[in-house]
């Protein structure tokens, strides 16, 4: 058992006040909070070894450099990646996202076609329409029920030798539904087609081995999972990451420049141009290390508690609609009150402490499937409680009467 208020004193912000009453933070969807260890780890940075890295030899550049590196071997053996080269540091979800479809333009003809769900994110829809848009490839979509789950038997209807990447997220972020990804891969596999995973609601909550899942890209983002903002990673396979092109041209991406031509370095520094994020990049090791130590049954356990306790206790709202249904989810309940709109509610229960995300969640297709404004979302974390989410209910129910 996890000693839930041990976890939360790691958590400054958690025991700050905000509009006079205890945060109760349950935008985690949004991003998740940091721990001290995590804070710490960013200001030793720049206090005690600041410097450019793979560019100095002097010893702070080195330190630096090792240090940044050491952070890739963790994230390397957190994922399971075969060969440390194949994970590759980035801003973000989206920029590992769009660094792929940028470099299948190369790859991509007229008639070719690439496969999304309908539970995606803007930033796991918007790149592929863009590289169709360029290359004169159709965008096809698996279609989702009424329940949120992928319609399974359409996607093997749309696979077929024509498809060339099939990109769908692990977890979806608006309703927190779980997608069967193992089956995606295999089955687009077996069409000659490349899958690329949104990872960025999943590790949070898991660790992926994408080895085993067999994945050919993965993209997560740092600060989902108690790192900094302005970091995440890009997993491909070392197969297709040689097949692409580089994404951005500059420092440290190349092996020689002249102005006939220039040669590329290898991986990983070819996806890597410019000065990264340096710190960021060290310290989402720590964040890893920091969630590890936690365990990821534990904190797996502890979000399904508090999921099954907050879809009981939100059930007992009269005219409450919840979003996602399936067996299959992870620590994530949206929903709407009728007649009400979920802005207004957010706006209330913001006054009383608690933050939720309100609007379509950056997944517009979906709110368009239940033909609905948006949600409100509540996303909790292992650091969540049960008293927590009882303070939820209760401002929910507060917030309905004022308004209806
Ligand atoms: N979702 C949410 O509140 P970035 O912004 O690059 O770190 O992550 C983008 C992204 C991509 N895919 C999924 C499934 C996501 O959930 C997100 C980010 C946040 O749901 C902010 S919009």
């Amino acid at each position: 058992m996890l000693d839930i208020q041990k976890i939360r004193a790691d958590f400054p912000i958690l025991s700050q006040k905000v509009n006079g009453k205890p945060l109760v933070y349950f935008d985690n969807g949004a991003t998740s909070q940091k721990p001290q260890v995590v804070i710490d780890a960013i200001a030793k940075y720049y206090q005690e070894i600041n410097a450019n890295i793979h560019r100095g030899v002097h010893t702070l550049s080195q330190l630096a450099t090792d240090a940044y590196e050491i952070s890739r071997g963790k994230v390397k053996n957190h994922i399971n990646a075969k060969y440390a080269h194949e994970v590759l540091f980035t801003s973000g979800t989206t920029f590992g996202i769009n660094l792929v479809a940028n470099g299948f333009a190369s790859i991509l003809k007229p008639g070719d076609e690439v496969i999304v769900s309908s539970l995606e994110h803007h930033s796991n829809i918007v790149p592929w329409q863009m590289l169709c848009e360029k290359t004169g490839a159709t965008l096809k979509v698996i279609p989702m029920d009424e329940n949120g789950e992928l319609i399974i038997a359409e996607y093997d209807k749309l696979l077929s030798p024509k498809t060339k990447i099939v990109t769908v997220n692990h977890i979806s972020n608006a309703l927190g539904i779980i997608n069967p990804i193992k089956y995606i891969i295999d089955k687009a596999h077996e069409v000659g087609s490349a899958v690329l995973i949104d990872g960025a609601q999943a590790v949070p909550h898991l660790k992926p081995d994408v080895q085993a899942l067999d994945c050919d890209f993965y993209a997560f983002s740092g600060h989902k999972m108690c790192g900094p903002t302005g970091t995440g990673i890009l997993y491909g396979k070392e197969v297709w990451l040689n097949k692409l092109p580089p994404y951005q041209g500059g420092g440290e991406m190349i092996k020689e420049v002249t102005f006939e031509k220039t040669t590329y370095a290898d991986l990983p520094h070819k996806f890597e141009a410019g000065t990264p994020h340096i710190a960021g990049g060290i310290v989402l090791g720590t964040a890893i290390d920091y969630m590890n130590e936690i365990g990821f049954e534990n904190i797996q356990k502890q979000e399904l508690e508090l999921l099954e306790y907050a879809t009981k206790r939100l059930s007992e709202i009269d005219d409450i609609r919840i979003y996602g249904t399936s067996e299959n989810k992870t620590s994530v309940i949206s929903f709407n009150i009728d007649g009400i709109h979920p802005y207004d509610i957010g706006t209330i229960i913001d006054k009383l402490g608690i933050a939720v995300r309100t609007g379509h969640h950056c997944a517009q297709p979906i709110m368009n499937f239940f033909c609905i404004p948006g949600t409100i979302r509540a996303s909790f974390s292992f650091y969540n409680t049960k008293e927590e989410i009882d303070a939820l209910v209760e401002a929910v129910k507060k917030a309905q009467m004022m308004l209806s």
